[in-house]
């Protein structure tokens, strides 16, 4: 691992997925996008879980065949602002629908939790990557699993709690105080155990921001490239759209679009997004515009 680590040149991460493979990030090669995948109850069905289960692994499919390169599944997106979900309720959400994708498909699978049994189940049905939205801050079980498992684990900043981080935030620098805690996080996960190989950062577009604080972290995205970790980035259709555009959530492909563009081209490793055949052509443009290699 150490041997290997030196052997990368600069900028370049090699992540070890559960299982044996590898991803390969950083300047050689072009940003990934992975899509989002989110398992709720479908309000206009009779309910239950097989046409949800159903629904749900026919529109990972379709991210597959657009070109995703990775998928991120989560049974918890009614938040932020709202209930948790339990944790019971999501593994009954992902696991099945987590098992039928890697029966299909080798697309990397992560897991959108805070909940190391939601984490537990899904890495048994087949989930690689852990996506923490708490950067490891609400279940010390999600530490020691991602320690236990060798899985990469996706560190977030997000300033306060999901049911009220927008109703004042504030920072003195923004991205300055964004880097200093995903650097904390890092040394925490570090002390607890997870290989600092498997660590990704991420400065959660829209968890205690403002727009100010949202286009702040954008301009300065690659002060983050200082923490020597991949950097994902989550801006596909947030509210940043309704204030700069006044859009709503169905109209906001174009706006994503030129984030992605701009992340892509401050050298953000792997991109989260709804609409992932538009954003596949974002990023292989603004590859071939780098130089970059192009898969
Ligand atoms: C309601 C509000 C539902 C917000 C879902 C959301 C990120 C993430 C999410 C992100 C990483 C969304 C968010 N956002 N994980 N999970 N980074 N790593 O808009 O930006 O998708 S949930």
């Amino acid at each position: 691992m150490q041997a290997r680590a030196e052997s990368l040149a600069a900028g370049e991460h090699e992540l070890r997925l559960p299982g044996g493979g590898v991803l390969r990030l950083g300047p050689g090669c072009r940003t990934l996008v992975m899509g989002i995948l989110n398992v709720t109850p479908d309000s206009f069905s009779d309910g239950g879980m097989f046409l949800d289960s159903g629904r749900a692994v026919a529109h990972a499919e379709k991210m597959i065949a657009e070109g995703a390169d990775l998928l991120d599944v989560g049974g918890e997106s009614t938040r932020p602002g709202s209930d948790d979900v339990p944790p019971e309720e999501q593994i009954a959400r992902v696991m099945p629908v987590i098992a039928a994708i890697a029966k299909r498909s080798h697309v990397p699978i992560s897991i959108d939790t805070t909940r190391a049994e939601v984490a537990e189940r899904a890495l048994d049905a087949g989930a690689q990557i852990l996506n923490d939205i708490s950067a490891l801050r609400d279940d010390p079980g999600m530490a020691q699993l991602a320690a236990a498992r060798g899985a990469p684990v996706v560190l977030m900043h997000m300033l306060g709690r999901p049911r009220t981080m927008q109703e004042h935030p504030e920072y003195a620098d923004v991205v300055q105080d964004v880097c200093r805690f995903l650097a904390e996080r890092v040394e925490w996960a570090v002390a607890a155990g997870i290989a600092r190989e498997q660590v990704l950062v991420d400065p959660g577009f829209g968890f205690g921001k403002k727009l100010e604080h949202n286009l702040a972290l954008l301009r300065g995205l690659s002060a983050l490239h200082a923490l020597g970790r991949p950097i994902m980035v989550g801006t596909s259709r947030k509210a940043m759209f309704a204030q700069i555009l006044g859009a709503r959530p169905g109209e906001r492909l174009m706006g994503t679009a030129a984030t992605v563009a701009w992340a892509a081209a401050q050298g953000a490793s792997i991109v989260r997004v709804h609409d992932v055949k538009g954003c596949v052509d974002v990023v292989k443009v603004i590859a071939a515009i780098q130089g970059r290699h192009n898969r």
